[in-house]
């Protein structure tokens, strides 16, 4: 009796500290900080996520047509493969299933679809939230986004297979020039096409643009131009928005 008992002390004490180091390994841990996480994207769909929110169709600045389809030789893609956005940019992603089956676009950030993909790999399951379009073979629809936070995010097809086969793509996400990183650069303004919302001005290096000193157009919006009177010598900042040399600030 009393080696038994001896027996199962040593037995407890020996499994003890197993069982209790099990319980604190990674694994155990790791699959509730997931569940969690996993849990907040969710959550966060309907408000503002990492990758920002849902934007308002009335404001969007830029439209950027998406492509999705199977090739010949078994691969599924998107096209443009990449996408390229200034912070602050609201985006209406016109999206078109030229395919022969279902595709989907969802963007998120790279965590976020990995979680959705191995979600939708265990059952069926349709996204319906605003940051995804799911399309029949044929169908076209849109996403409207703002993206409010600088980072590398990703667009996906999340429908089991087609992640693998190429439906992704990095949606890179620029800082917006914040006040104290530009230099102001001085300038003589030399004619105003307030209809057209041009304006010529004869400058010092652009720092912020790596560019020379010389005469060149900038545009300006309406606020900008009725500051502004030719032979005026201002001090600048131009920034490229949409694509076009803006003055963006000047006093
Ligand atoms: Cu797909």
């Amino acid at each position: 009796m009393k080696n038994l008992l001896l027996t199962t002390a040593i037995a407890f004490t020996l499994s003890a500290p197993a069982f209790a180091a099990g319980s604190h390994s990674g694994g155990h841990g790791e699959t509730k900080t997931e569940a969690e996480h996993g849990h907040s994207e969710h959550a966060g769909n309907h408000a503002a996520m990492m990758i920002g929110m849902p934007g308002d169709a009335a404001k969007v600045d830029r439209t950027i047509d998406v492509t999705m389809r199977e090739t010949d030789d078994g691969k599924m893609l998107f096209e443009p493969a990449s996408i390229e956005i200034t912070q602050g940019e609201t985006i209406r992603f016109n999206v078109m299933n030229i395919g022969e089956i279902e595709h989907e676009f969802v963007i998120d950030t790279l965590e976020g679809n990995a979680l959705h993909k191995v979600a939708m790999a265990k059952m069926a399951m349709e996204h319906d939230d605003p940051n995804s379009v799911r399309l029949d073979e044929g169908a076209s629809g849109e996403v409207i986004w703002t993206f409010s936070n600088a980072g590398t995010f990703e667009f996906a097809c999340l429908i089991p297979g087609h992640y693998e086969s190429g439906m992704h793509g990095p949606i890179k996400v620029s800082q917006m020039m914040v006040q104290a990183d530009v230099e102001y650069a001085k300038g003589t303004i030399k004619k105003i096409d307030a209809k057209g919302g041009k304006v010529t001005i004869s400058h010092g290096p652009l720092l912020n643009l790596d560019m020379p000193a010389m005469t060149m157009v900038f545009r300006a919006d309406e606020a900008m131009i009725s500051n502004m009177s030719e032979g005026q010598d201002i001090e600048f900042v131009a920034e490229p928005v949409k694509g076009k040399l803006t003055v963006t600030q000047m006093k």
